[in-house]
């Protein structure tokens, strides 16, 4: 079998609801789709994404440069082909723009050899869970009222979560306590809430904040302090006996033996396309087995959804619904799980649903 072409398309995705964290203020996501062809007949899927066009025409030429390598490759020697193309990347390096062209490449092929063997994606990489535990993240956000938080987080519930994701970290952080505390309050003891401070705080408040939420029961603390402050982040960790985690913002499984050996947190959360796909997420995720840590995942729900069903010490996958509406059968949410497609690899069906194309 070989991948005779690769597919690539500029999708401006509007987001239902536009997001505003401490560090973000976006309405698009500006994806590049991507699509591996077989002579088979087999079609492989993956994307990655930026918040705006210009940056996303980017990593469409990163990904039109980095196809070549996939080209005339059987899909199933996928490590193989992904070892190619890191030996490719040594010029522009291992992080960034190239890392997420990568992944969009990546994930396709592990779709396409998962297809190749005819298992679900979850299956062929060795798994056995039908659901991953989940939380919803596509809500709660900085900007709105505490009383559109706490509609939101009620709806949430009303869809079948159990666990959701709120978003702090305000220079003012009594502010963020008293509406964690209200949302607290609307959900009671049973939920479970995650707080994200996306980056926001110096290292004393992010431990003096911690110490006020941790009677509010907060399943964990994410990115309190900036990505790359390690030792901060490791010491707020250690100040407070809640979960901290953090990981999204850094590139490939090397950042994530970083964040191990310097024990940054409890949980880290591996981003797909800043892994560079599957391939370095399944390696962050032994990293993680190897430091007895537990794995989550951030966005890209659709895939890390099969990796973390194929980890025994998986903790919460990341449930954003961004791209949904691409699908004909987006993940369903039930009781507070994802319930793994069946079909083989990835298991999705594309929808014609002719969103607008962003220029390059
Ligand atoms: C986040 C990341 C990117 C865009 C919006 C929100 C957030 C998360 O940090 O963890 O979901
Ligand atoms: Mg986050």
């Amino acid at each position: 079998m070989k991948i005779t072409s690769v597919d690539i398309d500029r999708l401006a995705i509007p987001l239902r609801k536009p997001i505003r964290t401490s560090a973000h203020d976006f309405t698009h996501a500006y994806t590049v789709f991507v699509r591996l062809r077989t002579d088979a007949g087999l079609t492989g899927m993956g994307w990655c994404f930026a918040f705006e066009p210009s940056k996303a025409a980017a990593l469409a030429a990163h990904v039109t440069d980095l196809a070549q390598i996939y080209e005339g490759r059987d899909p199933r020697a996928v490590r193989a082909i992904f070892a190619a193309a890191w030996r490719d990347l040594n010029f522009f390096g291992h992080a960034g723009a190239t890392m997420m062209a990568l992944s969009a490449l990546d994930t396709g092929c592990w779709d396409l050899a998962a297809q190749a063997a005819e298992l679900p994606l979850y299956r062929y990489l060795g798994g056995d869970n039908t659901r991953v535990t989940t939380y919803a993240s596509s809500g709660l956000w900085l900007n709105y009222t505490i009383d559109e938080v706490i509609a939101e987080a009620e709806a949430f519930c009303a869809q079948g979560h159990r666990a959701m994701k709120m978003r702090i970290g305000r220079a003012d952080f009594m502010t963020d306590i008293e509406r964690v505390r209200r949302v607290r309050e609307a959900l009671g003891p049973d939920i479970e809430l995650l707080v994200d401070v996306n980056q926001a705080w110096p290292e004393s408040v992010a431990i003096r904040a911690g110490r006020l939420l941790e009677p509010l029961g907060i399943y964990w603390l994410e990115e309190p302090v900036f990505y790359t402050d390690l030792e901060g982040c490791a010491r707020v960790a250690a100040a407070l006996d809640m979960r901290v985690a953090t990981g999204e913002t850094s590139y490939g499984s090397a950042a994530m033996k970083q964040h191990l050996e310097a024990r940054a947190a409890d949980v880290l959360m591996p981003d797909l396309q800043r892994m560079g796909g599957i391939t370095e997420y399944l390696n962050a995720a032994a990293l993680c087995a190897a430091y007895n840590q537990p794995v989550s995942s951030h966005l890209f729900t659709e895939a890390s959804a099969h990796v973390l069903a194929a980890q025994p010490h998986a903790l919460m996958l990341e449930h954003m619904e961004w791209w949904e509406e691409l699908f004909e059968n987006p993940l369903v949410v039930e009781a507070g799980q994802v319930v793994l497609p069946t079909g083989p690899g990835l298991g999705l069906s594309l929808l014609d649903k002719g969103f607008s194309l962003f220029a390059m």
